[in-house]
């Protein structure tokens, strides 16, 4: 039996929620969208193979807050073989627990709900004597789920793909928007609004709007400075759309035109990022697109000078950490950063069609790191895309945004 729970309800100030979203568990396995929910999977139960807790039907309340879907529009719209309030809990999940063998439900996340898991197992147990028995094993449900998130189906890969086109246009837009001379949050604002104005429910993460020597700060969201000619600017900001979120980074001069030192380490970040595309297909390790992206970026790095020695001692004492310090890819659907384990059997897995991840190699140097030549101080670099792994290589869903040297000065301009 498994016991799933929609996110809970969260205060952002006084009397003011933030808007609710459901937990990408909860949701993936149910497609219900509405707070306080509870769901039961029974799969050997005769008659409650799924059983939903909902809020129930309550005409004050609805006056408020909106229609609920309540019981009887659990079972009619969302096939669920029985359906109670939510109200009803303490008292039905014990029965529902009878003769489990395991219990999958994720400790650790609510200690108030892990209170009321274990007071009815306690429950089911003192009842031994009556010939009924308790599920012995508690185990994470995400052990099954996140195996079954991290290969998407053709539905959800047309969300991520909606997602993509409506990404590729708040990039452009963005690229219009930014001059010497504009905010920041202004380039937020053309985001946020083209997310919107096509559906999207919103970013799916805070948007990153770094310009200039903000760029080398990894999660800047603060966005608050002024354009200033000469400038980068990092975009990374993704939309989310139908539950599902897109992931991308652009670095574009605001001008219009990269100086040639920017031009050196954009070209070396491309040059890496195609290097990591080209493994993601089937039948490579996860591993081998960082490892392909990381030695690039070091050939470059050597290059200009701004680290000594060979590819290999550097990759192998690590010296490029200190300009490319996270990971070139993660696991992308529902969360930005999603589930599915990275190794099997202590081995970097290997990629399967059906895979979603991002590729985003980058080089960041702090405005006041005096062991890097002048020029290049100040200088962040990040360039990611989103990538669908398919029976023969991969399919690049963002493939349309703006991305060498000429395509990004032409789009600015
Ligand atoms: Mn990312």
């Amino acid at each position: 039996m498994a016991i799933l729970c929609t996110s809970p309800i969260r205060n952002r100030n006084n009397d003011v929620d933030y808007k609710f979203r459901p937990d990408s568990n909860f949701y993936y396995a149910t497609g219900f969208e509405e707070p306080e929910a509870v769901a039961v999977l029974r799969p050997d139960h005769p008659d409650s193979r799924f059983v939903l807790f909902v809020l129930p039907k309550d005409k004050e309340r609805e006056t408020w807050t909106g229609k609920r879907v309540g019981v009887d529009g659990a079972k009619e719209r969302y096939g669920a073989d029985a359906a109670y309030s939510i109200h009803e809990l303490d008292e039905k999940l014990p029965k529902l627990l009878e003769n489990a063998e395991k219990l999958y439900y994720r400790m650790g996340k609510n200690e108030a709900f892990d209170a009321r898991v274990l007071g009815w197992l306690e429950k089911v147990r003192s009842m031994a004597r009556h010939g009924v028995s308790a599920p012995s094993q508690i185990l994470d449900p995400g052990s099954l789920l996140h195996e079954h998130r991290l290969f998407k189906t053709p539905e959800e890969i047309a969300q991520l793909r909606r997602a993509a086109e409506i990404t590729h246009e708040a990039h452009r837009e963005a690229m219009i928007l930014a001059k010497p001379g504009t905010f920041e949050y202004e380039v937020e604002a053309v985001v946020d609004f083209t997310f919107r104005r096509r559906g999207g429910v919103g970013p799916g993460y805070p948007s990153i709007v770094a310009g200039g020597p903000n760029a080398v700060v990894l999660h800047y969201v603060t966005n608050q400075r002024r354009l200033q000619d000469g400038d980068l600017l990092l975009l990374d900001a993704g939309c989310e759309h139908g539950y599902y979120t897109a992931d991308v980074t652009r670095t574009f001069p605001v001008s219009g035109k990269f100086t040639n030192h920017q031009r050196q380490i954009y070209e070396a970040v491309l040059e890496a990022q195609l290097a990591g595309i080209e493994k993601a297909r089937p039948g490579v390790r996860f591993q081998a697109v960082h490892d392909a992206a990381t030695r690039v970026l070091v050939e470059h790095l050597l290059k200009l000078g701004i680290l000594q020695g060979t590819v290999e001692d550097s990759i192998k004492a690590g010296t490029y950490r200190r300009f490319y310090m996270h990971r070139t890819s993660h696991w992308l659907g529902m969360d930005v950063h999603d589930c599915g384990t990275y190794f099997q059997r202590g081995e970097s897995r290997l990629l399967e069609p059906g895979m979603v991840l991002t590729v985003e190699p980058g080089l960041y140097f702090e405005p006041d790191d005096e062991s890097v030549p002048a020029p290049y101080r100040g200088i962040g670099v990040r360039i990611e895309d989103d990538v669908l792994v398919t029976a023969t290589g991969c399919d690049i869903l963002t493939s349309e945004i703006p991305k060498t040297v000429a395509e990004l000065e032409k789009a600015v301009r």
